[in-house]
């Protein structure tokens, strides 16, 4: 059986919902934003802000300098979260294979639908239709053979796209964007491949294989098959928890450390790794695990279970400390320190409840993850990494529990 998978992704959703919810604001440039006198950012803009040059994660008083006009909204994430779910449900009526991986976009496999609801174009036009009558939002579905051409399918014809990437248009439509624009390749991973002089996708599809895992270990050979339009990640429906998963981070110092106070940053920018990790996946876990390695190459790991399972920094962080705390005596120095969280559970489906503390503290985090998934590692950090300098160079994990 062919498999067909439609990736859904909302246009400038959060600026669609103002302008469905206020619709003077219709066919005007609409930008959702923190307040431009702080330091706030823009979370979206609408297609007509964006002719402006107004993109998400700019600065707000840069967007005011660039659309003077515009209408800046704070943002009401009641709302988006309500739209999230209507559209969510929209979706199920045609394959519980429903997979939301952020609040605006989902895959669905729709391989078995065809005798239901017809071919997958069929589908997603009727998924579009129904969107928008039941929400008065547009979209942008991509087609494909598998999530990653279907989401980089999604990408190509916004807004309010339908757009058809089957592999063999992988060398003709592909290979010529730019390497950083395949999915799954940030900034830092788009530099290293610059640096080896890889600037198309086509550039990476083409670059031996072996050289890539090298150079950018398990993920080089990710990397080699999403160039080549290959992916074999299956659409979970909701609740189907990923077995017996961990996520998790580590380190090793350039020398061996004993001072605590290095040890415990170390520690919060590893929970921050991981908590962004989770985040972006929808997970969340219960279990976190702190491993140390010792000068001497003794390894202990000792963990701690949460109240409730969280994908936040902060809880991941103190527990960890805690855990340290406890094992820590003057004069032991350490070559490796690991993070992990484990008894993970899915966040996915889950429409977000926007009204409690640890949301608001979510929504920063996902706001910040967001910022650095544009912009690299240090464009936004955390004011107690920055007391003791720089943030270091990411280093490479030494053996050790894997994601
Ligand atoms: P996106 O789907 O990336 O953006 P979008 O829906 O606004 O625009 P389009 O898909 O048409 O390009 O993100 C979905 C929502 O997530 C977006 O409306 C607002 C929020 N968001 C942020 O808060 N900050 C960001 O940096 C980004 C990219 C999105
Ligand atoms: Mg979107």
């Amino acid at each position: 059986m062919v498999r067909w998978i439609l990736h859904v992704d909302m246009d400038a959703f959060f600026a669609s919902v103002e302008q469905v919810l206020d619709p003077s604001l219709a066919g005007r440039p609409v930008i959702v934003a923190g307040p431009a006198e702080g330091r706030g950012v823009v979370s979206t803009a609408s297609y007509e802000a964006r002719r402006f040059g107004v993109r998400s994660a700019m600065p707000a008083a840069q967007a005011r300098r660039l659309c003077p006009g515009g209408v800046f909204l704070p943002g009401n994430h009641s709302a988006y979260a309500e739209y999230s779910g209507r559209v969510l449900e929209v979706l199920r009526r045609f394959t519980p294979l429903v997979e939301q991986t952020s609040i605006d976009e989902a895959y669905l496999d729709v391989s078995g639908c065809e005798g239901l609801f017809g071919d997958p174009v069929t589908v997603a036009r009727r998924i579009k239709r129904e969107i928008r009558e039941d929400t008065g939002l547009t979209c942008s579905v991509g087609i494909g053979p598998n999530r990653l051409l279907a989401k980089m399918a999604s990408g190509l014809e916004k807004p309010d796209g339908l757009t058809l990437l089957d592999s063999r248009d992988v060398p003709r439509i592909l290979w010529p964007m730019p390497a950083g624009s395949l999915h799954g390749v940030g900034p830092s991973t788009a530099a290293r491949l610059r640096a080896l002089g890889l600037a198309t996708i086509g550039d990476v599809a083409r670059y031996p294989p072996d050289l890539l895992v090298q150079e950018f270990g398990v993920s080089g050979k990710h990397l080699h098959e999403a160039a080549n339009g290959r992916d074999a990640t299956p659409v979970l429906a909701a609740g189907d928890v990923p077995e017996a998963k961990s996520v998790s981070r580590e380190t090793t110092f350039a020398h061996d450390v004993s001072d605590l106070t290095e040890l415990e940053r170390t520690l919060l920018e590893l929970s921050e790794d991981v908590g962004r990790r989770l985040r972006r996946d929808c997970l969340r876990g219960r279990t976190v695990t702190i491993k140390v390695r010792k000068a001497d190459f003794t390894t202990v790991t000792r963990s701690r279970t949460l109240p409730e399972a969280t994908d936040l920094t902060e809880p991941i962080y103190e527990a960890a400390r805690l855990i340290l705390r406890d094992y820590w005596r003057p004069g032991v120095s350490v070559r490796l320190l690991g993070v992990g969280l484990t008894n993970l559970e899915t966040a996915t489906g889950a429409t977000p409840v926007l009204f409690d503390p640890v949301d608001r503290l979510r929504r920063v985090s996902q706001a910040v993850d967001r910022i650095r998934d544009r912009y690299g590692d240090r464009a936004v950090t955390r004011a107690r990494l920055l007391r003791r300098g720089s943030l270091r160079d990411p280093r490479r994990p030494e053996g050790g529990p894997q994601e």
